[in-house]
């Protein structure tokens, strides 16, 4: 299956780390009107931990992508649509820019048309995902803008994905952002909960991502978040 994230206005991630809120279930998920489905996080995301999930989500139509922290023993499943493979730029730690994807590279049996890198910009200092990769945090928008130009125009990308996992951003970053990007799609995802917060975001970003709210509140707030993202696009 081709991906193809232009139309994408609001995704479920799920951590395959973390339970569902009580009564969920994961194909509850897509009837939401989410566009897409990641399953991704910062540790365990494992071919064990995610095999069951894309077993549950078998009858599912919408895209489902894997962030993996593991290397894929086959790199596509019927239910698989492809790879996420994120790429952090402010990492400090050169193991999040080229060192664990060269690993994956060397000892995987890729078929590329189904791996698609994400330019991570790690922007809330106290998320694991920052902790994990050194991330240096201390950017202002000028920094920021200058780390989506360099994704689009040096490296290639086709996705910017602005992370404040766990918080919710600057939309006037997320604005800038999206100014300074010709053709590269903008993800934001952090802190978004109910409807406000989605439809806040989603106005000023291309995808937005939703994650934590799934588990911590239900497919029930997914689905508000969504609304929020959808009146955001309709109203611009
Ligand atoms: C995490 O960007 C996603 O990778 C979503 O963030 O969990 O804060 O919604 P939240």
């Amino acid at each position: 299956m081709v991906t193809s994230w232009a139309n994408w206005e609001h995704v479920t991630k799920i951590d395959p780390d973390k339970a569902l809120h009580d009564g969920d279930t994961y194909a509850g998920i897509a009837d939401t009107g989410t566009d897409a489905i990641i399953l991704g996080g910062t540790t365990n995301v494992t071919e064990v931990r995610v095999q069951p999930i894309l077993d549950a989500l078998s009858s599912t139509e919408i895209p489902i992508l894997v962030e993996p922290t593991y290397r894929p023993s086959s790199s596509h499943t019927e239910t698989l649509s492809g790879y996420l493979l994120p790429i952090v730029l402010n990492a400090d730690d050169p193991l999040w820019i080229t060192g664990a994807h060269h690993e994956w590279v060397r000892s995987s049996n890729l078929e590329w048309e189904s791996v698609h890198p994400e330019a991570y910009i790690v922007l809330n200092p106290t998320s694991a995902v920052a902790t994990y990769t050194q991330a240096d945090c201390d950017l202002d928008v000028d920094d920021v803008i200058a780390y989506a130009e360099l994704a689009e125009q040096i490296l290639g990308q086709q996705i910017v994905y602005l992370e404040y996992s766990g918080m919710l951003g600057d939309p006037a970053v997320v604005a800038a952002t999206r100014d300074t990007l010709s053709s590269a799609q903008l993800f934001y995802g952090g802190g978004i909960h109910d409807y406000d917060s989605a439809y806040e975001m989603a106005s000023v970003a291309d995808t937005v991502i939703v994650g934590d709210v799934l588990h911590d509140a239900g497919i029930e707030a997914v689905e508000a978040t969504v609304h929020g993202a959808k009146d955001a696009h309709q109203d611009k």
